[in-house]
């Protein structure tokens, strides 16, 4: 079966989906979708969000149920867990990464002395005046989603103190322990190391990671079994 990944390459849920398919050792195909125009982003997704797999004609769209996808077409190793309690902490860390550090992601990108940085991430398959409206029209579209959320309402030492609790929440959680759930990599893994990637794109989300030790060292532990 051929299994086509449709994505933008910085988005880390697509980055969640490649560390999936690449630890079931599963052979896949990428296309890149351009945000212009923004009907064409309905073409293949019909909620216009990326991560969407096709399945050799079956479209998932959506890194969590492409994941439940995946773990029934190739079991092994199974990211969902079976055991109920796991499974139920794995799911909720998912939905946690997901829902909340993605905002951090959204937010913190998007201030001016990391968005640099960012536009470059977004951008690099654009070019000529694709590029120029795209980049022009990036920061507000993206204060917009944040404001919407919330968490770009408040300041950033407000931001940087948020995401300074969920570190040593993390850092806490993997004090003596290889994975966030049981004793194997878990989709609780790879949703959290997708964020923590992306956010590790910004000056104050990187100092926070590197002054981390457990949690630095479970990023190259994901990132060893997954990239
Ligand atoms: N819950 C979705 C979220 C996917 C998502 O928000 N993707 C962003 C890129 S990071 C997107 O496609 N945004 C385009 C839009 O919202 O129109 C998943 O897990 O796949």
């Amino acid at each position: 079966m051929t299994i086509t990944l449709y994505q933008f390459r910085i988005s880390p849920f697509c980055d969640k989906v490649r560390r999936a398919m690449t630890l079931k050792g599963l052979a896949w195909q990428t296309v890149e979708v351009s945000l212009l125009p923004p009907a064409r982003m309905k073409a293949i997704s019909p909620t216009g969000k990326y991560p969407a797999v096709d399945f050799g004609g079956q479209i998932i769209v959506d890194s969590t149920d492409i994941i439940a996808k995946l773990d029934s077409l190739e079991p092994a190793p199974r990211l969902i867990p079976a055991d109920p309690r796991a499974r139920a902490d794995a799911l909720i860390l998912e939905d946690w990464a997901d829902e909340s550090l993605y905002f951090f992601d959204v937010t913190m990108r998007n201030w001016p002395q990391n968005r640099a940085y960012f536009i470059e991430d977004l951008l690099h398959a654009e070019s000529g005046i694709k590029r120029r409206v795209m980049a022009a029209m990036i920061p507000g579209a993206l204060t917009k989603v944040g404001r919407t959320q919330g968490l770009a309402r408040k300041t950033e030492a407000c931001v940087i103190a948020d995401l300074t609790r969920h570190y040593d929440s993390l850092e806490a959680k993997l004090q003596g322990r290889d994975w966030l759930v049981g004793e194997t990599i878990s989709v609780a893994d790879l949703a959290v190391r997708s964020m923590i990637f992306v956010i590790d794109r910004t000056i104050e989300g990187l100092a926070l990671r590197q002054a981390r030790q457990g949690l630095t060292g479970w990023c190259a532990r994901v990132d060893a079994a997954t990239l």
